[in-house]
């Protein structure tokens, strides 16, 4: 793609990312119909799937020739070469839900399955997250016309790191001692672990230097397309798991302030859950 065709496509999504946003401010005061999707602690409201109609319609309207993969679409598109629109309308619904302020819009654009725009919005605290490949991430908060270039923190080793972790929203054994014995290993070798309920506010922190790592097994490709691309352009590394290159539909992720970090966590973890791919 040319860079103006990009650069149009990285103007246009930052647009509905913030309309985005503020309808979830806007959504946020108001009784929500939730849904359950897998678990009792799996859930989706109105609001997820509004915007993700929201963005769809606007993408397709302007770029009628992109494909899109939303996590509330019905029916998934498979992921192919062509320029798609990686989207998650909220991520953080279970945040949403209950008012805590991190959730976010996640929009990204991969070609020839690979990164080339990333675009997380969080309406609570007004902050765009917006990487561009081969040109950085960037921070732009409230008004401010001038983004802040974003840096990773340079830790050295995991006894001195702050890991970023969820407990998702699936629920059946495989996933509770996944989780719960990678803690336990994980939690008792670095600073301290994190749990804030957002794959891309997660690894927004991580580029931002607000933590060192975070990893997750069990999440999907709209968690980390767009987020994923920030941390690298932030001088960032993410990998699989077990510590080969990552595949972003193989549900798991290590996303660290450097390699060395990332190595670490990988032969660190007891468990390594295999999950269906997306
Ligand atoms: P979601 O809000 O878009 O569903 C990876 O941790 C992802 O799992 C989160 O970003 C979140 O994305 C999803 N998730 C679903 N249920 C969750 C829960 N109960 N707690 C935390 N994350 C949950
Ligand atoms: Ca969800
Ligand atoms: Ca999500
Ligand atoms: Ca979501």
């Amino acid at each position: 793609m040319d860079p103006q065709s990009l650069l149009e496509r990285k103007e246009f999504a930052i647009e509905l990312a913030r309309q985005a946003g503020k309808t979830i401010l806007e959504s946020s005061k108001s009784l929500k119909k939730i849904e359950l999707k897998d678990s009792f602690a799996d859930l989706v409201t109105e609001t997820d799937k509004g915007i993700e109609k929201f963005l769809f319609e606007e993408l397709k309207r302007k770029f009628p020739n992109d494909r899109f993969i939303g996590e509330e679409s019905m029916n998934k598109e498979e992921w192919t070469n062509e320029p798609t629109w990686i989207i998650d309308p909220i991520d953080g619904t279970t945040n949403f839900v209950h008012t805590f302020p991190y959730s976010c819009v996640s929009i990204g654009l991969s070609i020839n399955k690979q990164s080339y725009l990333g675009i997380v919005y969080n309406p609570s605290f007004d902050r765009l997250y917006v990487a561009v490949k081969g040109e950085g991430a960037y921070l732009f908060e409230g008004n401010k016309k001038d983004g802040i270039k974003l840096q990773v923190r340079n830790c050295s080793s995991l006894d001195e790191a702050l890991v970023m972790s969820e407990f998702g929203g699936q629920r059946d054994d495989a996933k509770k001692e996944c989780v719960f014995r990678n803690l336990e290993v994980i939690g008792w070798r670095c600073h301290g672990v994190r749990s804030l309920g957002s794959a891309a506010m997660n690894l927004c922190a991580v580029a931002s230097g607000h933590a060192d790592a975070y990893y997750e097994f069990g999440l999907h490709i709209w968690d980390m397309a767009a987020a994923a691309l920030i941390l690298n352009e932030a001088g960032g590394y993410a990998c699989d798991t077990r510590g080969g290159p990552l595949d972003m539909q193989n549900r798991r992720i290590i996303g660290a302030c450097n390699e060395h970090i990332a190595k670490q966590i990988s032969t660190t973890l007891p468990i390594h859950l295999d999950l269906e791919r997306d």
